[in-house]
């Protein structure tokens, strides 16, 4: 998210500017939403050969709010239980998590499931309660994954904590520590926490902060700041680690280089998910100047940062290739900063299935591709809410995808709302 993944003193000014993109953006989606009529009698041209690849055209998707009358602060992730389809978990940046029963669109209150506002520090944009996990084999230890930024001194932390019998609430007091990473400035923090099919905890830090990446962390291997980190949190580690570093990580044992590291060189990943069909990574990493870019994240991967940012060369950046370039990029007349998003593989919208959805958080445009011949399709834009800040889009169970959005701006403790996306024409 939050463009601040530039310098703070940016957010004001590309705030400022979304309105104006907002404006310049209608004409290409108002063209993407309008298919050519057919024409009558007249034989159907054969199709141009081109090298874009041939896949299923992505529908075009409409924002359906989700509860309405509940008033929420700064939502930026929801979740569901494993093993529950009847609650949703909503995290607030501030350091709560709500649980609610989202079938009763007209609920007011929601039941508090998490409140650790105290040790969370929100002071900067980008700081707060970022991403939360469900471990794997919740049903056996309850354990939730929370990652989030604290202060004095300024870090952030993977933690774990211990959930309720009956799923409704966790305990601060169950707190443990899993992971810190002191933090030089306010923004950039990554973040994401989600489990991959392998059973394994991987976790976005981005690359400390400030603008440029002023200490080269993108590249040196020798910190997580920057990286994708892949942990086996299931097993303590040789040393009494609260965690393992699973053996078939690329740098373990790499003279220099942290074992945790399974990707390295991003700038600050906003949001990653698996496709939980192929099991594919899929990350959005923040662009800097001009380049927003989605990844496909390999053991080992170098994307780029700061040598690169979407597949341009970044002025004044260090590092030796060979780069993985992104599955896409887009410019900053598009949007100013993507929020990762989701493989859908729901059952609603069967023309969907297998298309990446991801959004940018400023101008609240949402695109599909989809991955044919190893190359992505020319990015469409399938839905938009002019105004609200995209923050998230998560999968449930189901499949089906909700938006989580802040209203409008990014002070602070301002309001946001819930979204289905779902079909256009429906
Ligand atoms: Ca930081
Ligand atoms: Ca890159």
């Amino acid at each position: 998210m939050i463009a601040a993944f530039r310098a703070a003193s940016f957010v004001a000014a590309s705030f400022v500017s979304a309105s104006f993109v907002a404006a310049s953006f209608i004409a290409v989606s108002a063209s993407a939403q309008a298919p050519a009529a057919p024409s009558k009698g007249t034989p159907k041209p054969e199709a141009p050969k081109v090298d874009a690849p041939k896949a299923a055209p992505i529908p075009e998707l409409r924002f359906e709010r989700m509860l309405p009358e509940l008033p929420l602060v700064r939502p930026i992730q929801t979740l569901q239980r494993p093993g529950d389809t009847t609650h949703l978990y909503i995290v607030e940046q501030p350091g709560r998590i709500l649980v609610v029963d989202p079938s009763k669109r007209d609920t007011k209150e929601a039941s508090v499931f998490l409140d650790i506002r105290e040790p969370v520090n929100d002071g900067g944009n980008e700081e707060g309660l970022l991403s939360v996990a469900f471990a794997p084999d919740f049903d056996k230890s309850h354990k939730l994954y929370a990652y989030y930024t604290a202060a004095k001194p300024r870090r952030s932390i993977l933690a774990r904590f211990t959930v309720s019998d009956d799923g409704m609430t966790c305990d601060p007091k169950s707190e443990e520590l899993i992971l810190e990473q002191s933090q030089p400035y306010s923004n950039h923090n990554g973040g994401a926490v989600v489990f991959g099919p392998d059973g394994m905890l991987y976790l976005s830090l981005g690359d400390g902060g400030a603008a440029n990446d002023p200490h080269n962390n993108g590249q040196n291997l020798g910190t997580f700041l920057g990286k994708i980190l892949r942990i086996d949190a299931s097993k303590t580690g040789a040393k009494g680690e609260p965690y393992a570093i699973p053996a078939d990580n690329p740098f373990v044992g790499k003279e220099g280089a942290k074992g945790e590291i399974w990707a390295y060189g991003l700038r600050n990943v906003w949001r990653m998910a698996f496709d939980s069909k192929t099991g594919d990574l899929w990350a959005g990493d923040v662009g800097q100047n001009i380049w927003e870019e989605i990844d496909l994240i390999e053991k080992g991967g170098n994307y780029g940062w700061n040598a690169r940012e979407g597949t341009h060369e970044f002025e004044g950046g260090k590092g030796d290739g060979p780069f993985k370039e992104p599955v896409v990029d887009y410019h900053h007349r598009e949007g100013q900063s993507v929020t990762g998003g989701q493989v859908y593989r729901g059952k609603a919208i069967p023309a969907l299935d297998g298309a990446y959805i991801y959004a940018d958080f400023q101008s609240s445009n949402v695109w599909g591709i989809r991955m044919a011949d190893g190359k992505s399709t020319k990015p469409k834009v399938i839905a938009m809410k002019r105004g609200e800040l995209v923050s998230s889009i998560d999968a449930m169970h189901d499949g089906s995808l909700v938006v989580s959005t802040f209203n409008g701006g990014q002070e602070k403790g301002n309001p946001g709302s819930l979204w289905r996306l779902v079909e256009a024409s429906k």
